[in-house]
């Protein structure tokens, strides 16, 4: 039965183990839910006032509207873009505590500017003068300059002026371009709170301009400033899934995403105290590895080996060998505490915004980070000895990874400018690219979607780049490697060889889908045309987060024709489903398509990378 749960042999042998331990996982619990509410998935339940909750009857004679009047459009609508709202929060309040941390360092902190080149570049686009000035005075402005776009009063965000003419164009013209990051957010929340708009169309462009403040705001500004704070990535070998777990060594897992924790941790696991105590309770050393998003930005800068994407994180867990699992915020099941105390893990919360019962709770202060993550690891160290060994079993499935392609990094593979990858277009040895990006759900067959997704694509001679949860389903099985160019159709093959890189490039976190934009915006800039008009395509394959809504979102706002694995609740609305699949596309070059077949979806990316080819004249 586990073969069905995930196409990962760790992770299903752990789930075999569970079933032993008598410990219940998320897919326990998936299971236990079916059927699921109709309602909600067709996005028609609205508990908005307390004159509900109503429902849209959509088959029978029951209500067409709810009490308030409200139709299924309305609906469908609001619930979207409050979704929306929600994961545009969630990805800009990370790159506002990212700001904050830029702020301290310049103040004199723990963190320090460790990119200065990284600064000043990203010093332009807030007009803050660099000639002449000390780094500490440019990181000060730079960060406060980004934090004044959170809330600012008057004026616009600042990245979108990053895009392509054209583009900009489009959201100046449809009025999308976002005042402040926050302003839009919460602009979302009053926008549908009831007896406000009574306007589908007027409620989604509403959402778009949260949206793109997500994309070419929060996100942008996340990774802009953890590359300044962190370091730029650079390709480097690691190590993908539930085998990178030793047996002999003090195992500590971050979870989460915000670098400003896990880059500590990481510099405080190679600390000589540390490693001397490790070994004083009989440990050969201490195991860092990395988990969801915070996996992504720590192994980009350092190599740290990937444990497991989403769905893995009650099975690393169950493999009885974590001695502490650290979190932060997002994507932290509940459920960890209930599966640590079935074993000897102890989780640990660090963030005020996100506490568990159960937990211990160390929280985190960016005033004394080396100290604090010192402290969080000692918990990790001191519960080794309280492994049970009857209950630990590591599997051994883990895989080679190459990780750590920021644009500047395949900029400079190609030698300095995009023109050898327009070329190899031209040349029709790549056809185009696909973004895969987003989580694991439960409703579909764990990591299965990404990876029969990206291996058709790169035997089309499509090249693929990745961020979040699904860099490590491609990770575990072996696509992040130069041998996968054995995968690949001729033609991405030969770029490959020539390159040396895999087919399958890491870009990093979710909230480096930025990253994805700016080389789009590379692309069309090089090519003097507009982002819409490029052989691309993104996916999100297994997506469940509300964070994966704002980031479809503003990929269709960029342009990009986005394919959903996994249906989003509107299909109770006819209109809004057809506003999204079929009707932005007129104003903004992207749409949404929702395909649940790895293999028909990697068609569509396919015929709709060779309708752009053909506009395109190659
Ligand atoms: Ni993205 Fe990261 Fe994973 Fe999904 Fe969660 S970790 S920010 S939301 S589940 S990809
Ligand atoms: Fe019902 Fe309207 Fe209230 Fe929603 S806002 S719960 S549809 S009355």
């Amino acid at each position: 039965m586990e073969e069905k749960r995930t196409i990962d042999i760790a992770t299903a042998k752990m789930l075999e183990k569970a079933k032993k331990d008598n410990v219940e996982t998320a897919w326990d619990r998936a299971e236990k839910m079916r059927p699921q509410c109709g309602f909600g998935e067709t996005g028609v339940c609205c508990r908005i006032c307390n004159m509900g909750p109503c429902r849209i009857d959509l088959v029978g004679d029951g209500p067409k509207k709810g009490i308030c009047g409200a139709d299924a459009d309305v609906i469908v609508a609001r619930n979207l873009i409050r979704m929306i709202a929600a994961g545009a929060a969630a990805h800009s309040d990370h790159g506002r505590d990212i700001a904050h941390t830029l702020h301290m360092a310049a103040e004199g902190s723990d963190y320090d500017v460790k990119e200065p080149e990284k600064l000043k570049e990203i010093a332009k686009y807030f007009g803050v003068k660099t000639e002449g000035k000390d780094i500490k005075e440019i990181a000060k402005k730079v960060a406060e300059k980004a934090l004044e776009d959170f809330g600012r009063y008057k004026g616009l965000v600042a990245y979108p002026k990053r895009a392509v003419e054209q583009r900009q164009k489009i959201w100046k013209e449809n009025n999308v371009w976002p005042r402040s990051i926050d302003r839009e957010i919460v602009q979302i929340m009053h926008q549908t709170h009831m007896g406000v708009d009574a306007d589908y169309i007027n409620l989604i462009q509403q959402g778009v301009r949260a949206a793109l403040g997500d994309g070419w705001g929060g996100s942008m500004i996340a990774t802009d400033i953890s590359d300044v704070l962190f370091g730029v990535p650079k390709p480097i070998e690691t190590e993908v899934n539930l085998g990178v777990l030793e047996k002999d060594m003090v195992n500590i897992v971050v979870h989460g995403h915000e670098p400003t924790l896990s880059d500590m941790i990481v510099q405080a696991s190679q600390d000589k105290e540390l490693l001397e105590k490790a070994k004083e309770v009989g440990a050969k050393g201490i195991n860092l590895v990395g988990m969801c998003c915070t996996g992504n930005e720590v192994v980009m800068r350092h190599g740290t080996k990937m444990v497991g994407n989403f769905l893995q994180q009650e099975a690393a867990i169950v493999t009885g060998a974590v001695d502490a699992m650290i979190v932060d915020v997002q994507c932290i099941m509940p459920s960890l505490s209930y599966v640590a105390s079935c074993y000897h893990t102890k989780l640990i919360t660090t963030s005020p915004k996100a506490k568990v019962p159960g937990a211990i709770h160390i929280e985190f202060d960016e005033e004394h980070a080396y100290e604090i993550a010192k402290k969080i690891i000692m918990v990790g160290i001191e519960n080794y000895k309280n492994r049970i060994p009857e209950k630990v079993n590591i599997p051994e499935e883990k895989s080679k990874a190459v990780v750590g392609f920021s644009v500047e990094t395949i900029l400079n593979a190609l030698g300095g400018s995009v023109k050898p990858l327009v070329d190899a277009i031209v040349a029709g040895d790549i056809k185009g690219a696909a973004g895969l990006v987003g989580c694991n759900n439960p409703k579909t067959k764990h990591n299965y979607y990404h990876v029969e997704l990206a291996k058709e694509l790169i035997k089309n001679d499509v090249l693929v780049v990745l961020t979040g949860c699904a860099a490590y389903a491609c990770g575990a099985e072996g696509l992040l490697t130069l041998e996968a160019k054995e995968l690949c159709g001729p033609g991405l093959k030969k770029v490959c060889e020539l390159l040396k890189i895999p087919p399958v490039l890491h870009m990093g976190s979710c909230v480096d889908c930025s990253r994805i934009l700016i080389l789009l915006n590379e692309l069309a800039k090089y090519l003097k045309t507009d982002i819409s008009d490029l052989p691309v395509a993104g996916a999100a394959p297994e997506w469940m987060s509300e964070k994966a809504v704002s980031i479809g979102t503003y990929f269709v706002a960029s342009g990009v024709y986005t394919i959903l694995g996994v249906c989003p609740p509107v299909l109770g609305s006819k209109n809004v489903t057809k506003l999204l699949t079929e009707d932005v596309e007129k104003i903004y070059g992207g749409k949404f398509a929702v395909e649940t077949d790895p293999h028909k979806a990697a068609q569509l990316i396919m015929d709709h990378i060779e309708t752009k080819r053909k506009a395109l004249g190659v």
